[in-house]
């Protein structure tokens, strides 16, 4: 079955007809990566409109949709509604702008047309499973982020600066093949380590800081994400003992999970240590979140998440514990769900490493 058979298949019975906006989805229904474009799939036919841009391309790689050059949007949608003898379109209700909204709104008059979230809500859940040539971009990234990593491990002492490293982790993923960063990639050392999300700092690292590292490359569309937290010259007992307490929780998520475990119940499991051992109010985040197309997609791996992760679903587990004004520690891998487990895609040593 391809992509567009898999969505009609998640989508309820009556649905005749989906407008893919996003360049995201559309990317995931063609295979092709643009700027623009439009894909509208009915049930025994799809069609990918592309302007002059894209068109050579798109007529040499993308073999399960029509490709038709794009003149008069609307009017070309509007000529293969009415070849199709449909009544309804859904659209995809969290990328659309409300601009879009009401400009279609205006032109389909006698279109009903379903902005509910259905059509985002099952273009999720097939993007939730991974197939086997999408885990196949997603390790090559997880590859080029590692490989990157060890380089950089090599770099890293006291006197260079958060930026610095950040930097050279850059330009080692691009030198080893990313096509993009997975995101700006996060370097802290010291104290910054306790802010999650900071911004790497014109900072010099000092010898018994924690570095932590969070990072992840591109390939083919697919992101990495991975988080090492190591330290420069001998840590505290304190900083031994906080990293063990997070390095437990992680490896005790990974063991628990499996396909079908709840969101909720897998961030419990990491959370219910880190609470266990006095450190609950220094974890203030969600234990993961799945990765793909996007870096944050879904399932999520949190206390909210109650919906089950399905098998072959990706996703991150990154306890961390942060003491503000002292250091934060994470320890961030991703895995692919199975029946009966999981695998674990990323390879890298988690053990406290003293630089
Ligand atoms: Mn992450």
């Amino acid at each position: 079955m391809n992509r567009f058979e898999r969505l009609f298949e998640e989508l309820p019975h009556d649905a005749e007809c989906a407008l893919i906006t996003s360049d995201i989805n559309r990317r995931y229904f063609t295979g092709m990566k643009s700027s623009d474009g439009t894909v509208i799939a009915f049930r025994d036919k799809a069609y990918l409109i592309i302007d002059f841009r894209y068109i050579e391309k798109a007529r040499a790689s993308v073999k399960n949709a029509e490709v038709i050059e794009q003149k008069k949007l609307y009017p070309q949608i509007a000529e293969l509604i009415q070849k199709h003898g449909v009544s309804g379109m859904a659209i995809e209700s969290r990328t659309m702008t409300v601009s879009q909204l009401n400009g279609i709104r205006n032109f389909f008059r006698n279109i009903d047309i379903n902005d509910t979230d259905m059509l985002s809500n099952a273009i999720d859940t097939l993007r939730c499973c991974k197939s086997q040539e999408e885990l196949e971009c997603i390790k090559k990234a997880q590859e080029i982020a590692e490989k990157a990593l060890d380089d950089v491990l090599k770099f890293i002492k006291a006197g260079v600066t958060e930026r610095e490293i950040a930097l050279e982790l850059n330009h080692r993923m691009f030198l080893y093949g990313a096509e993009d960063l997975s995101f700006e990639t996060i370097v802290l050392s010291g104290a910054n380590t306790s802010m999650p999300h900071g911004v790497p700092s014109d900072k010099p690292v000092e010898n018994g800081e924690f570095v932590l590292m969070d990072f992840g490359a591109v390939y083919n569309g697919y992101h990495s994400d991975m988080t090492r937290t190591v330290c420069v010259g001998q840590p505290t007992d304190e900083m031994k003992e906080v990293y063990n307490i997070v390095l437990d929780a992680q490896n005790t998520a990974i063991k628990s999970a499996h396909g079908g475990i709840t969101g909720r119940e897998l961030d419990e499991t990491a959370r219910s240590i880190i609470d266990d051992a006095g450190y609950g109010d220094y974890f203030g985040h969600s234990l993961g979140h799945g990765v793909g197309l996007e870096i944050h997609e879904k399932p999520n791996a949190s206390p909210n998440y109650m919906n089950e992760l399905n098998t072959a679903a990706v996703v991150t587990v990154e306890p961390g514990i942060y003491i503000e004004g002292k250091f934060g520690v994470r320890i961030e891998d991703f895995v692919i769900l199975t029946e009966n487990g999981c695998e674990n895609l990323t390879k890298f040593p988690k053990n406290l490493i003293s630089l």
